[in-house]
């Protein structure tokens, strides 16, 4: 097995260069080539100087997050980083792409560092419920000082090379060949008789870090990172830095660190950071399966959803042509579009020129034969079975062969919608969420004819435009995967829990403690009580079901409350503001319903409200997984923590309920089907893995 390890000497200098695609990610075998090459190079007369180079697109981004689970063999982090900072030979390296994690950890303990204009360097270790594990809580510290490493590492996000130029992370910005300038720059140091110069051995600059900046960093992750342990832990371990010795402040790093790695806050982000990669990996797509040329895009119907599915496509360099029917729409949709690129430009996220030029890439028409020439139609009109099947119609005959036929649609079934043209093939869902140009998640709904080339495609499409795109079948029932989940799980429970006794406020505190980006009274008046309740009547599911079933927000609905574009749902709010206000109306409301209905409410408990909520998600989920509708367990996650606020560090509802453990929930389940029927009926899936003591992750599609 060859070493990604390289050493050659040239010219007195040891060049030592690691090379393992994709990312340079360290495992076993990198630390322990640059053990080797590292002894080597210290005990050759012939060298002067050492070099740390990584080849390919970038330098190390991190230590192999695998490796977290199958356990870091030796030599470990300390080892290697003592024998490098330990050598009395100048060690200086250069660093390009993005250098993260134990890969920056590694240039902290080399004595010089340089980086092309282009790099990018962090310590992203929060992101993943960990703290930086190879020294880097104690040599950041000493290199730039306590308060600015704190931030770095706070601000999760890589820096640029001249702003860690500017705190003295790096002493150069080198421009040409990287190589040949560490070279040259290792050369000089010995010309001018330059040694070592130790990270570990630099005092820290304690200035600014007091007692108001830890609360304004305390404050900062309690927005970021609310719910989460490590950003703690992490001030624990810099607080080392200023009090102990290198030695003593690496070893409680290490104490630290594995508690950090054991916990399910990072199992949970760790089980994230590869779904969210997983989710591209379609079963029978790969790199040769033939693609739909996209480069022109139209979208029908300027509404909600029309106008940010524009903005995703034009930011992404996409030609758009939005055509509406109703020219009032239309100029309403042109009109956010350019309100939305000057907010752009007024928060400085885009330049005067980038926002006119974006904004020049979509065109306006109220004549749908504009259509004739584009590549992909993405339909986003009314939720209406009749309309959109006229639409799939006579878009089949405007546009050209070979174009894609997508739709938006968040309930209606697609292969009844592909049935009506001649080119089922073409037809694809693509369900966004509002709004669509900030939300991260697409769902990809393949129906029954669509082709591997189109859904490839489709897949290609959702990167550029910088989605995570889960792809889902129709299933079932409808909704997909996200919004069924939630309208047979998540808003049943929290809504017939109003009738018995909790208040809307209580819901939505014990959901938004639970770790949700906010609770489903203020997410359903955020996105229109009444789009639920077109939803609950379009699907026929109202008439459907016995009540209660979404009796309250029927009821808010016919009393046109339907949420903050109203000023009423199920809060008031106050002109132009969106901070949601008690309403007592609605208290009202939901007592004449339940007294209707002769449900006697009670007290219900926080850990109950969180239960039957997150519950009702993870049992329809299973009903997803044995149907087949995802490819894996982690599809469901992402889907709930990029599209529904799904807290990222419990890991998405059905990793959740690997760590609750499936035994636990199903008997919660079971009990519940007790006292409520079968709307708690188990799902088979989760009954069976939970009597077999498997988790969800261990399901396979097929
Ligand atoms: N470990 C294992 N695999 C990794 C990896 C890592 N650190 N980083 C990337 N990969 C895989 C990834 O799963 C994908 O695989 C492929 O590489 C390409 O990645 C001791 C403890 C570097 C900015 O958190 O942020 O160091 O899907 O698709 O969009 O203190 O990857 O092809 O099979 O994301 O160009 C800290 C994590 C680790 C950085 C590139 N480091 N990586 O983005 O490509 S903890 C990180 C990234 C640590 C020390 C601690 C990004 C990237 P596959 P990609 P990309
Ligand atoms: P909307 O009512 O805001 O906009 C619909 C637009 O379609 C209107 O401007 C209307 O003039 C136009 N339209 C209607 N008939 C047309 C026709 N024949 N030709 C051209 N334009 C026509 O609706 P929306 O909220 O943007 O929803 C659009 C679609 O997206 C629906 O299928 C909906 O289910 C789905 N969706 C909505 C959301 C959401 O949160 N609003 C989220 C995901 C998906």
């Amino acid at each position: 097995m060859t070493s990604p390890v390289s050493l050659s000497v040239e010219d007195g200098i040891a060049v030592v260069t690691i090379d393992q695609p994709p990312v340079n990610a360290i495992n076993q075998a990198i630390r322990a080539g640059l053990k080797d090459s590292f002894e080597k190079a210290i005990a050759d007369p012939a060298v002067a100087a050492i070099v740390v180079l990584a080849a390919g697109r970038t330098y190390m981004a991190g230590a192999d997050i695998t490796e977290f689970d199958t356990g870091v063999g030796a030599p470990g982090y300390h080892d290697v980083f003592r024998l490098i900072e330990g050598s009395d030979k100048p060690v200086v390296t250069a660093m390009h792409g993005t250098a993260l994690g134990g890969g920056l950890e590694t240039a902290l303990s080399c004595h010089y560092r340089c980086a092309d204009a282009k790099a990018r360097m962090g310590l992203p270790e929060l992101s993943l419920g960990i703290i930086p594990g190879a020294g880097g809580t104690q040599r950041l510290p000493r290199l730039i000082g306590a308060k600015a490493a704190v931030e770095m590492i706070f601000g999760i996000a890589p820096i640029k090379a001249d702003k860690a130029h500017e705190l003295g992370l790096i002493d150069r910005i080198v421009e040409g060949d990287l190589k040949e300038a560490a070279i040259a720059w290792a050369k000089q140091l010995v010309a001018e008789g330059k040694g070592p110069r130790r990270t570990g051995e630099m005092k820290v600059d304690t200035t600014g870090y007091d007692d108001a900046f830890l609360a304004e960093m305390r404050k900062l992750a309690g927005k970021r990172m609310r719910g989460q342990e490590a950003p703690e832990r992490l001030l624990e371990a810099v607080g080392n830095s200023m009090t102990m010795s290198l030695e003593d402040g690496l070893a409680e790093e290490g104490r630290i660190g594995d508690e950090a790695i054991a916990s399910d806050e990072s199992a949970a982000l760790r089980h994230i950071f590869f779904a969210e990669r997983e989710v591209a990996r379609i079963p029978g797509i790969d790199k040769s399966t033939p693609r739909v040329e996209v480069s022109t895009v139209g979208i029908l119907g300027s509404g909600t959803m029309g106008n940010g599915i524009a903005i995703a496509f034009a930011n992404a360099g996409y030609s758009v042509k939005i055509v509406d029917t109703a020219e009032a729409a239309l100029q309403a949709c042109e009109k956010r579009i350019a309100d939305n690129y000057a907010s752009q430009v007024a928060r400085g996220r885009m330049n005067e020129e980038k926002a006119a030029e974006t904004a020049a890439l979509i065109s306006y028409e109220t004549d749908d034969n504009a259509f004739a020439d584009v590549d992909m139609v993405i339909e986003a009109v009314f939720e209406n079975f009749d309309l959109k099947k006229q639409i799939f119609a006579r878009l089949d005959e405007v546009c050209k062969p070979g174009a894609i036929l997508a739709t938006n649609t968040s309930t209606l079934n697609i292969d009844d919608i592909a049935a009506v043209t001649k080119r089922p093939e073409s037809v694809i869902g693509l369900h966004f969420f509002s709004p669509a140009h900030i939300m991260k998640l697409l769902e990809i709904v393949r129906a029954e004819k669509t082709s591997k080339e189109v859904l490839a495609t489709a897949v290609d499409i959702a990167r550029r435009i910088r989605k995570v795109a889960v792809v889902v079948g129709i299933g079932s029932t409808f909704g997909f995967v996200g919004n069924r989940m939630m309208i047979h799980g998540y808003i049943r429970e929290a809504d017939q829990m109003l009738l018995e006794g909790a208040s809307v406020a209580q819901i939505d505190k014990a959901i938004y403690d639970f770790g949700f980006a906010m609770g489903p009274w203020t997410m359903n008046d955020t996105a229109g009580v009444d789009v639920m309740c077109k939803v609950l009547d379009t699907t026929g599911l109202a008439a459907a079901n016995p009540e209660p079933f979404y009796n309250v927000t029927r009821k808010l609905g016919e009393a046109g409350r339907v949420g903050q574009k109203a000023g009423l749902g199920f809060y008031r709010y106050e002109e132009g503001n969106r901070a949601p206000i008690h309403d007592p109306a609605v208290d009202e409301i939901i007592a004449s319903e339940a007294a209707r209905l002769g449900i006697e409410p009670g007290p219900i408990s926080d850990e109950e409200i969180r239960k039957r909520c997150v519950y009702g998600l993870i049992n329809e989920g299973a009903r997803i997984l044995e149907e087949g509708t995802v490819y894996r367990s982690g599809d469901i996650d992402a889907i709930w923590i990029f599209g529904y606020g799904f807290p990222r560090f419990r890991g998405g509802p059905m990793f959740y309920a690997d760590l609750v453990g499936l035994d636990n929930v199903y008997n919660t389940v079971a009990a519940y089907h007790q006292r409520f029927g079968d709307t708690w009926k188990p799902a088979p899936l989760l009954e069976k893995f939970a009597r077999e003591g498997k988790r969800f992750s261990d399901w396979k599609a097929g």
